[in-house]
């Protein structure tokens, strides 16, 4: 890999990583003060300190280490030229304006409005310029993706794309189709709103816009843990990939099934006919199945790179398993941390259930496991290949040792966290409150403990964050010099060919949009048309209505 390229993956995973800091320290203060621990000094409020946790470590974090990473799979791949690479730091630099206006607007107290933003809740304009900054720059990133694939694939003619080059094409595509909509929002009726141009905002429109956006946001952070699951993993066990075809189809699927069903998180909206949510709640259960096949696949690679390596017995290919390799322990907790974190999923997804765990701490603690465990500890297991690989050093086996430590601290400390949230949540403890005893009735102070045991999780969660930031200094500036490894994953030698139809590009966007327009546009229009006077989607300039 070339300096210039190393540099530009780099300068995404540095953002990343400052992120996971303060959002980490954040996430600390939150549940002290949530379990009545501390209060806030200076008049800082609760809302501040959990929208910079919840933005800076569900969007910014995220978003840069992922687009970072799928550059350097990209570059690995398929390649990127002198020209895409600068494209690509535009990219950076736009997304970077973005995230520091968005950071100063929040740190000054005028955008406590959560990492969902949506209305009632009304931020300083800068906060949705900023937001609008960072969608923008994230889709300069995806436009080179989509060149990068595009010219290998001139180069190549009939040959079948690089299976990681096809996922990232495919997740940044699911990013752009799903984005336009919270595009839509923040350029069409928050910043008018906030500039003061309209005097009113429909929420509902707002709400479900955020939502048509939302849900594919949480596969847009997951799918990057698939890819190193599916092309990754199988190398650092000594394996193959388990079936090409497998892997695509998953992503396919993926990519029709995210988007038409934001409704699953709206199931207690009034304004929205229930047949339609009952719809996206079947479409929900569709986008399950690729991540039953994904178990299904690993699984299979586990079992088949174990029995080939003589572990013949029923679970004695367990035992060959890398267990003290953190690349391999940290994302596998990662993985075993998703069957009840995809089961939490379902449950929430299941119309009757869900009016049990809506708005309740239950479900902050389903996302705590899910994108907090199984796609952070993956991001961390990538992190200690990917890191050393890209700075010419190498991952020392002290620095292994720590790794396997930091795994087991997050693992404890989020068992503790998360098992409490779930549990208090059934009690009916709220999620998004400060500390309150309620007037001290009775049902409060059954929360109170778990409140104490969130808060011990929560500290030794942060003990791991600064492990972790420890690791990625270590990793970018003072392991010994040397060649990491990066690692891909090959196919078996009599893989069965991949059929030419799973890369008709244009066959899986008109799919995804028919899914989309046929999910959306009755019950939006349903939305429109119903909204009480005064409250139109758009109402601006001041009284057009
Ligand atoms: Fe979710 C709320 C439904 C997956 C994140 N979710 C949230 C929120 C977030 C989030 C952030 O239907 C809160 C939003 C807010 O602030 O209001 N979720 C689902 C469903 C799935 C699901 C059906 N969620 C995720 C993932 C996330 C995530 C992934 C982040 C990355 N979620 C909901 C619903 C709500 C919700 C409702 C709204 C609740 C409400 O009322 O507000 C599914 O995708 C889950 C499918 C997954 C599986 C698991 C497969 C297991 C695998 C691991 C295999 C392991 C192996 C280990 C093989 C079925 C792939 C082998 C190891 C060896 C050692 C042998």
């Amino acid at each position: 890999i070339s300096k210039q390229e190393s540099r530009l993956y780099m300068s995404f995973l540095h953002v990343a990583f400052i992120s996971l800091f303060i959002g980490g320290l954040m996430g600390l203060l939150q549940t002290l003060v949530r379990s009545g621990t501390i209060t806030l000094p200076w008049g800082i409020d609760y809302y501040q300190v959990l929208t910079v946790h919840g933005v800076i470590l569900g969007l910014v974090l995220t978003t840069y280490f992922i687009i970072g990473f799928q550059f350097s799979l990209m570059g690995k791949t398929v390649g990127m030229s002198d020209k895409q690479r600068k494209v690509a730091w535009l990219g950076f630099w736009v997304m970077l304006v973005g995230t520091v206006m968005t950071a100063i607007t929040i740190l000054l107290g005028k955008a406590s409005v959560l990492y969902t933003f949506y209305a009632p809740l009304k931020a300083h304009p800068a906060f949705y310029m900023g937001l609008a900054l960072v969608i923008i720059g994230s889709w300069i990133a995806g436009v080179v993706n989509f060149r990068q694939l595009y010219v290998w694939k001139k180069k190549h003619p009939g040959e079948k794309s690089p299976l990681l080059a096809f996922m990232v094409t495919i997740n940044m595509l699911m990013w752009i189709i799903a984005s336009i909509g919270v595009a839509v929002a923040v350029l069409v009726q928050f910043i008018p709103w906030s500039l003061g141009y309209a005097e009113t905002i429909n929420v509902l429109v707002s709400r479900t816009l955020f939502w048509y956006f939302g849900h594919p946001l949480v596969y847009f952070w997951l799918l990057p843990a698939y890819m190193a699951w599916y092309a990754i993993i199988p190398k650092i066990i000594g394996g193959k990939l388990f079936s090409d075809s497998l892997a695509r189809m998953a992503f396919i699927l993926l990519l029709f099934f995210s988007i038409p069903v934001g409704f699953h998180h709206q199931l207690t909206e009034p304004g929205i006919d229930p047949t339609w949510k009952f719809i996206q709640v079947v479409l929900t259960f569709m986008v399950v199945i690729p991540s039953l096949m994904t178990a299904f696949s690993i699984f299979a690679t586990f079992e088949v790179t174990g029995r080939r390596k003589g572990f013949g017995s029923l679970f004695g290919w367990f035992r060959h398993l890398p267990w003290k390799d953190v690349r391999f322990l940290a994302p596998v907790i990662g993985m075993l941390a998703f069957i009840p974190g995809g089961a939490g999923g379902i449950i929430n997804a299941s119309h009757q259930m869900n009016a049990v765990v809506h708005n309740t701490i239950w479900v902050t603690g389903h996302f705590h496991l899910t994108v907090a465990t199984t796609v952070i500890l993956t991001f961390f297991g990538i992190t200690y290949w990917l890191v050393p690989h890209l700075t010419g050093r190498t991952l020392t086996k002290s620095i292994n040792r720590l790794g396997i430590i930091q795994s087991i601290i997050w693992t404890v400390g989020m068992t503790i966290m998360s098992g409490a949230m779930h549990i208090q949540g059934l009690l009916g403890g709220p999620r998004r409150s400060s500390y309150s005893e309620y007037g001290g009735t009775e049902q409060a102070t059954e929360w109170i403990g778990y409140q104490m045991a969130q808060a011990v999780g929560g500290s030794i969660l942060f003990i791991g964050i600064l492990l972790m930031v420890y690791i990625f200094v270590k990793l970018s500036f003072f392991t010994p010099k040397g060649e990491e490894e990066y690692p891909i994953a090959e196919e078996e030698d009599d893989a069965e060919p991949t059929p030419k139809f799973l890369e008709n590009w244009k066959l899986w966007i008109a799919i995804t949009i028919a899914l989309i327009l046929f999910a959306y546009t009755i019950p939006f229009v349903d939305i429109i048309q119903n909204s009480p006077p005064g409250s139109p989607p758009f109402d601006w300039p001041i009284g057009n209505n």
